[in-house]
């Protein structure tokens, strides 16, 4: 309740939100935030701000925990429930865009840009939310999720299989999205391995090669920067089918597996295409090699 609430002010300018919470109370959070992009990188002390400010909230089925063009309030986390978000855009009747279950995140746009509500969010099952005040939510979770967006949003517009995305949907991947470097020569993804993670070309080059049942490798079209490799695996849920090397210092965005197939849902068919197109090149590629070596055998 909100009289057990407690300011604790803190060295500097602001006070804490704290909210008492049991050690199962705490356990539930841990749960539900485990999954979600936006409190990774929270250092402990970080982390024990924001669990130390949520609150739990329950909704019955069929009520509207956000309405849009309201002013914001809070962030919220699902715990358990289920959720749909509705648009309404220009007068036309409001549309379903969304649905939210366990793990999932919502009401930040509000809180993060100052502005209304952009849509409406209502409980589809009876639902258990953990809810951050705004000031708490601007405090910590903002910062890192901006920068993020800002960082990794001009460049998902350059990427053109991903042009197709609603900007709210490359606000989503741009959360998911991890920059890892590799040196020289370094093997990002190795022909035959399991495949777990997608990745896009922020800087940098890469190599690629393939090699074939008799253990001959051939060389691949290189990739550079807003190319993307190490779908296939993941579309197909197949071993890697191509090498993947550092050519200099190489930069790129990753997702994992399991946000690669829930983010880009939108254009799978667009990259499926584009892995269609590299079967051909792989093909033609085949068929030099064959032609190249009956000319020399
Ligand atoms: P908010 O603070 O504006 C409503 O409150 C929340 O719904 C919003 O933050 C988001 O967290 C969430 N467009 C805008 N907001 C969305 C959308 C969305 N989906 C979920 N929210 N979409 C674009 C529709 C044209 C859906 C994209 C898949």
């Amino acid at each position: 309740s909100v009289s057990a609430e407690s300011m604790v002010p803190s060295h500097q300018n602001y006070v804490k939100t704290v909210i008492p919470k049991s050690a199962e109370q705490r356990k539930r959070i841990e749960v539900s935030i485990a999954s979600n992009f936006l409190f990774k990188n929270l250092d402990e002390d970080q982390h024990e701000d924001v669990v130390n400010a949520m609150a739990e909230k329950r909704f019955k089925r069929g009520e509207n925990v956000i309405e849009q063009g309201a002013v914001g309030d809070f962030f919220y986390v699902v715990e358990t429930g289920t959720l749909d978000v509705y648009v309404a855009k220009n007068g036309r009747p409001s549309e379903k865009v969304f649905e939210y279950g366990p793990g999932g995140s919502f009401g930040e746009l509000a809180l993060m840009y100052n502005g209304p509500r952009a849509a409406t969010v209502t409980t589809t099952s009876d639902v258990v939310l953990w809810a951050l005040d705004r000031i708490t939510f601007r405090r910590i979770l903002m910062e890192n999720t901006s920068r993020k967006r800002r960082m990794y949003e001009a460049f998902l517009e350059t990427v053109p299989s991903l042009v197709s995305l609603e900007p709210y949907e490359r606000h989503k991947v741009a959360d998911a999205l991890e920059s890892v470097y590799f040196d020289d020569g370094q093997i990002v993804v190795k022909q035959g391995d399991q495949g777990d993670n997608f990745f896009i070309i922020e800087s940098g080059e890469a190599d690629v090669t393939m090699t074939n049942d008799e253990g001959v490798e051939f060389p691949m079209p290189g990739l550079g920067p807003g190319q993307y490799f190490g779908e296939l695996a993941l579309l197909n849920d197949a071993p890697r089918v191509a090498t993947v090397k550092a050519k200099g210092r190489l930069k790129c965005a990753t997702l994992g597996k399991r946000a690669f197939v829930r983010l880009l849902g939108p254009v799978v068919d667009i990259i499926k295409r584009n892995s269609a197109n590299y079967q051909t090149i792989e093909q033609q590629i085949q068929q030099q090699q064959a032609a190249q070596a009956a000319q020399q055998g």
